[in-house]
């Protein structure tokens, strides 16, 4: 397997309305982000992947752009930016933007262009057509809810937004629409940033007979009929052709639909595309047909059959980044360990499962001190334009407003978006004036500063962790594979080269498990464990162990 930089790094994720608040106007912004990079320095982590911040009407936080060439006023300036840069690059982390091109806000310059007439220059930057029978030109529903076109009166026609109707999709059909994308990548590649994070890239070609979507499920509409379009692989090369060839980058593409059999396409290294993705399939485990909303049961047996899989579809040929959740998915802990009793030993478990995958880990933030998901009380208190949404959808359909709140409250993009818990002081130390979403009351445990002081705690163990994978290539470049146990509770694995071999134990219950290892134990070591005293005896519950023989 070539060996490269990004193979080796370790991302953290910034989502910066909720990260740190410099000027007390209640939202995170780019001089907190500086405030806190010696913390960020002292966690070890290699890369910065922060969310959107760029100018926008905040329909779906910064997702929905109306500038690409500006910094929103509420996050800081371009000089804001440049220091942030600057002080990342001191301290020898690098900086992935968010790249949001498959739809701009419908406040960007193009789009109020473009809705103006239908001769308009800018009419073809965006997908325009004549509805049918009194309704939409197709079947096609968005992923917040309801039709994926919006009627404009103006024109009396229907615009295509396969997200909010504040987020209608560019035509990269129009070459003249991909000039001006690589222009905006240009335009920050050289003011020195290292990469990007592609937004819902499988989504940039489309289908263009628009045909109505007869599946299942949500999810087979995005992976057949959005996601991997004729064109998508022509377009992605044509980019890497023009722009991101150039540049010495690391690029990551995200997006719902892009499946294990598609994969390669996508990262191969003789395709000339993207470095790795964040596929998004166990993300999607629990989805029913109509999405996150609709839940169905799952376990960790579906979750260890993606991992196993995607690790056979890349080979040594491509590179996927490894995470367990980001700002659209519920809080890790919460999801998939046990937030109450073990939740220190589960937040410790995932971090040991994410650091020592094959793939590039993805650290979300406040991971590292465990915070975990929020209970909302009601409709008023949710922020994300999905659960708003999704909110009006159900109750119409006689659902009760308890009941939304509950399934929000569990699977809802809300809980990983709530402010990053600092310290005991008010507001979670997050700033000094009324943050923009509900801080999670129980900061006054779970906080940096006092994690930081635990020597046992959380935050030093992800410092371990990111040490160790620094000292242990064979946790990067390794070979991976499972070692099937009896108990369907644990998650055992190797990993491998010509000169070391290491054993990951995990246990995904509240009770004790017996584990086997196919060497003898006497050869084995404990490298780390998320309890004291780990040696080879039984598992205790979210008992996680690193091993070398
Ligand atoms: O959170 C989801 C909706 O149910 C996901 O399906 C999500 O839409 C998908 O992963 C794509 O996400 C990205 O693009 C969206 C934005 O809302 C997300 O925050 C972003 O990560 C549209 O730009
Ligand atoms: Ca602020």
């Amino acid at each position: 397997m070539k060996k490269i930089w990004w193979k080796s790094a370790v991302i953290y994720q910034i989502y910066p309305r909720s990260f740190r608040d410099s000027n007390g106007d209640g939202i995170g912004d780019l001089e907190g982000i500086i405030e806190k990079l010696d913390y960020l320095a002292e966690l070890g982590v290699d890369v910065i992947w922060l969310g959107p911040i760029y100018q926008s009407p905040n329909d779906d936080n910064g997702y929905d752009i109306s500038d690409y060439y500006q910094v929103h006023p509420e996050f800081g300036t371009m000089e804001t930016f440049d220091r942030l840069l600057e002080g990342l690059h001191q301290r020898g982390m690098k900086l992935l933007m968010d790249l949001v091109v498959n739809h701009t806000s419908d406040e960007h310059a193009w789009f109020e262009a473009s809705r103006q007439d239908t001769s308009n220059p800018h009419r073809d930057f965006y997908f325009w057509r004549k509805g049918k029978n009194g309704g939409p030109p197709n079947n096609w529903r968005s992923f917040f809810g309801g039709s994926a076109w919006e009627h404009d009166p103006t024109t009396d026609e229907y615009y295509l937004h396969i997200f909010s109707k504040k987020q209608p999709d560019l035509n990269w059909e129009n070459p003249t629409v991909r000039q001006q994308v690589y222009q905006i990548i240009r335009f920050w590649l050289d003011k020195g940033v290292d990469g990007f994070r592609m937004d819902v890239i499988p989504l940039i070609s489309k289908r263009l007979d628009f045909a109505d979507a007869h599946l299942p499920t949500f999810n087979d509409v995005v992976n057949q009929v959005y996601s991997n379009g004729p064109r998508v692989h022509e377009f992605i090369q044509e980019m890497y052709r023009e722009v991101l060839q150039h540049y010495d980058i690391m690029t990551v593409g995200e997006g719902p639909g892009i499946s294990k059999t598609v994969g390669l396409d996508y990262v191969g290294e003789d395709r000339r595309e993207l470095n790795m993705i964040f596929h998004l399939d166990h993300m999607f485990l629990g989805y029913g047909p109509d999405g996150r909303f609709d839940p169905v049961p799952y376990g960790l047996a579906e979750i260890k059959q993606i991992i196993n899989d995607w690790d056979k579809a890349m080979g040594d040929q491509g590179w996927i980044s490894v995470f367990m959740d980001n700002h659209d998915f519920p809080r890790m802990i919460s999801r998939f360990g046990n937030d109450q009793q073990f939740r220190t030993e589960s937040a410790k478990l995932l971090a040991m499962m994410i650091l020592t995958l094959r793939g590039t880990p993805c650290i979300y933030q406040g991971s590292e001190i465990g915070m975990t998901n929020i209970q909302l009380q009601d409709i008023h208190e949710c922020r994300d334009v999905e659960t708003h949404n999704f909110y009006r959808e159900y109750t119409a359909k006689g659902m009760d407003e308890a009941t939304f709140i509950e399934l929000a409250n569990r699977y809802g993009r809300d809980n990983a978006r709530t402010p990053m818990q600092w310290d005991q002081s008010p507001n979670a130390g997050f700033g000094a004036g009324e943050p923009w979403i509900k801080v999670n009351p129980n900061y006054t445990d779970i906080n940096v500063a006092s994690e930081i002081n635990r020597t046992d705690g959380i935050f030093r163990f992800y410092q371990q962790l990111l040490h160790l994978r620094k000292n242990l290539p064979v946790l990067v470049y390794g070979s991976y594979g499972e070692l099937p146990q009896d108990n369907p509770s644990l998650f055992v694995y190797q990993r491998q080269d010509e000169s070391h071999t290491c054993f990951v134990a995990l246990n995904f219950s509240d009770q004790v498990a017996t584990f086997q290892l196919p060497v003898p134990t006497d050869s084995l070591q404990v490298v780390l464990g998320n309890y004291p005293d780990a040696g080879l005896s039984n598992l205790r519950p979210w008992e996680a162990r690193l091993y070398q023989v």
